[in-house]
């Protein structure tokens, strides 16, 4: 049974955009895929809001100010307009679009945040906050960077960012120096507030259980919330930002107003379209948050907690995309692997609607993308062009020709049934959040189309029996119509065409799945078809490469700065190491063989190193005082929450290493097929039991 329609109204949401900077190919993972969810549910007949605005607060809005001399208002106004006229022209049409400075976030946050306070969720305490004896302030989240406390690499206040990824309080980063003089910086006692995340992981596990939406997101967050939930500073000493009640001189963190900002975005929505944003927020209506997977942890942990804690409806799904890479290599702004929507893509004529297939038929929503001019050039070339194009395209200009209408003709029981297979299993998977299985249905329909034309052999039939040939025609017009009602969620603008080269009237937006099956019209004039599609040429794609490898040379010639991602080329390159990697059948005597410390072990932590493809973080109890942490690749191929309280072999006297910035001491053992299959002992033993 499909999820969809439902008669509870839907609101989807997606990850709002920090407005800093310009909009690149990596937004687009999460907003495209939403955006195509959204239109396929109204072609559903569901009934459905999509809402989405610019995170406006925070430190990254308020260093970017500063660095670029300018006011965080002038910044985020800028780049808000930039954002919303990037989502219009890549055909991604949202109910509301509004910000997180908006009075009626202001006014929801401080209704929430009131509600916490006032149910008893949160408390004063006194901690140790980074201070900048130079610049003489506190220093916040991105003001301050040092050394991660959990694994030791480079990072920021809040986030370890180049390491392990963990959410960081603060006080907790070690060798704290200012990031705006550069100087050192003390910690010094001052009083925040935090909010109770502890009382709610009861809550929260219940909860997740029952969480739609693509697994990656419930199985991290359960395995997080099963390891440890520590209280949330929920306050920041800056002047940009919302005020945290009773206290003008201090802000909410920007994590508490801006997931807020979906409701008070539902309320703009509502006050616009006489709409009511309580069935949502108060009531069952489903809500549905898009976000980058690198954002499952507010999505799925502190937020719903939030919204518990206040007395709000807690989200129905939460749907997590997968990462971008660009031409095989770790995204980073300041490496140039980064590809700019505007002046990258839609400033050189490329059509919007191609990098939406593109983006959605490349691979499921929550595996890595990998961005390619060359695989851009060749799928829209192979798919778009040679067969639905082609399909379109010598259909109608045979019957344009021909019949200059669409003629008589019986549609055939097995052209219907193709056509509402396809509709049934396009609203199974899309209610899946598989959009890649979506399109490669509805692209199955356009060959069975070319398929039908071909063996039906119209052109010679025009000459031996016109009726029979007209019949042939209005079978093929009956595809075209459904072809264009399915794929409209994905090529939104080019589907427009369509529509009108077929003659059909009304708005294809509007027209629902059910529609697809109406007859078509003989008699409707059809005009003079154009071709939809065109070849995209290699001297296109060329030009794109040699602009994108000119930028990653200008960033290399720039390197003092550009630490981001050094750690994650690493990961890459020892990716592509042990895939070509040579085999060695050396051998060693019994003595060599006895050095190694090999043991049995039992998986007591099992988390996934997040921007890391491939890396799990394992804490094994091998018989030691403490666990050793690990580090494996089986990300792709284990559920952490399934390793828990496994046996395992450990290799325990291997020289520790640091993967994507995570100590690995020692290494679990593995069976390298296409994927890893780890070694597990017959039966239980004592963890710590030597293997010989
Ligand atoms: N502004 C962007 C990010 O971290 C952040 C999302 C907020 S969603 C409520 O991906
Ligand atoms: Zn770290």
């Amino acid at each position: 049974m499909s999820k969809f329609p439902s008669d509870k109204p839907v609101l989807v949401t997606c990850g709002l955009p920090y407005v800093n900077g310009k909009a690149h190919i990596g937004h687009l993972r999460t907003y495209i895929p939403a955006d195509i969810f959204v239109r396929s549910l109204k072609k559903q007949g569901q009934e459905v809001v999509f809402v989405c605005g610019s995170d406006t607060h925070g430190t990254p809005i308020v260093v970017n100010a500063e660095q670029l001399n300018t006011t965080p208002d002038e910044l985020v106004r800028k780049y808000h307009k930039h954002f919303d006229e990037t989502f219009k022209d890549m055909n991604i049409h949202f109910d509301a679009f509004g910000t997180t400075d908006d009075p009626e976030n202001h006014n929801r946050t401080l209704d929430i945040v009131s509600k916490l306070i006032e149910s008893g969720y949160t408390y004063p305490k006194i901690i140790e906050i980074a201070y900048c004896p130079g610049c003489d302030r506190f220093l916040p989240d991105r003001y301050v960077q040092g050394i991660c406390p959990h694994c030791g690499e480079t990072a920021r206040g809040d986030e370890c960012d180049q390491g392990c990824e963990k959410h960081l309080e603060p006080g907790e980063l070690k060798e704290p120096k200012c990031t705006v003089c550069g100087g050192g910086a003390e910690y010094r006692k001052q009083e925040h507030y935090f909010f109770k995340l502890s009382e709610f992981k009861d809550f929260l596990l219940e909860y997740l259980e029952g969480m739609e939406g693509t697994s990656n997101a419930r199985n991290y967050a359960i395995g997080w919330v099963k390891q440890e939930l520590t209280d949330w500073c929920i306050t920041r000493n800056l002047d940009w930002g919302v005020k945290f009640p009773g206290h003008d001189d201090l802000v909410v963190y920007v994590w508490v107003d801006a997931p807020i900002g979906y409701i008070a975005f539902t309320e703009e929505w509502a006050s616009a379209n006489n709409g009511d944003w309580e069935k949502f927020w108060k009531g069952d209506g489903r809500i549905i948050h898009f976000i980058g997977g690198d954002i499952t942890y507010h999505h799925c942990i502190f937020w719903p907690a939030m919204l518990k804690g206040a007395g709000y409806s807690q989200p129905w799904a939460v749907v997590a995309s997968g990462m971008v890479k660009i031409e095989d290599k770790t995204f980073s702004k300041s490496r140039g692997y980064v590809v700019w929507v505007g002046e990258d893509y839609l400033d050189h004529g490329f059509h919007p609607d191609l990098l939406r297939y593109y983006l959605t038929s490349y691979t499921s929503h929550t595996k890595e993308l990998n961005f390619s001019w060359k695989v851009f050039q060749e799928k829209i070339n192979t798919e778009l062009v040679a067969v639905f194009g082609n399909f379109l395209y010598r259909t109608l200009l045979f019957a344009h020709k021909n019949f200059g209408e669409i003629p008589e003709g019986e549609i055939e029981q097995d052209v219907l049934d193709h056509i509402t297979g396809t509709i049934t299993k396009v609203n199974g998977v899309m209610g899946d959040y598989e959009f890649k299985k979506a399109v490669d249905s509805a692209m199955a329909l356009a060959s069975y189309g070319n398929v039908y034309f071909q063996s039906n052999e119209p052109w010679k039939l025009i000459k031996e029996d016109k009726t029979a040939c007209g019949k042939v025609v209005a079978n093929c017009i009956q595809i075209a119509k459904a072809l264009t009602i399915l794929f409209e969620p994905v090529l939104p603008q080019k589907m427009e065409e369509a529509w009108a080269q077929i003659g059909m009237v009304g708005d294809i937006h509007a027209a629902t799945y059910s529609d697809a099956t109406v007859l078509v019209n003989s008699g409707t004039q059809l005009p003079k078809p154009v071709i939809l599609f065109g070849k995209i040429e290699e001297d296109q794609t060329g030009k794109m490469e040699k602009i994108s490898s000119a930028r990653v040379a200008e960033a290399l010639a720039k390197e003092s700065g550009a630490k981001d991602g050094e750690v994650k080329d690493m990961e890459t390159e020892k990716e592509n190491k042990t895939e070509t990697g040579p085999e060695t059948n050396e051998e060693i005597t019994f003595d060599d063989f006895s050095k190694l410390d090999i043991r049995i072990g039992k998986i007591v932590t099992a988390e996934p190193v997040r921007k890391s493809n491939k890396l799990m973080r394992l804490e094994v109890d091998i018989g030691e005082d403490t666990p050793r942490q690990l580090v494996a690749g089986i990300k792709e191929t284990h559920d952490p929450v399934q390793l828990i309280g496994r046996q395992v072999v450990v290799f325990a006297n291997l020289k520790p290493a640091k993967l994507c910035g995570v100590e690995s001491r020692g290494m679990v053992l593995a069976g390298d097929t296409n994927g890893a299959v780890l070694l597990t002992p017959e039966k239980d033993v004592v963890p710590g039991t030597r293997v010989r």
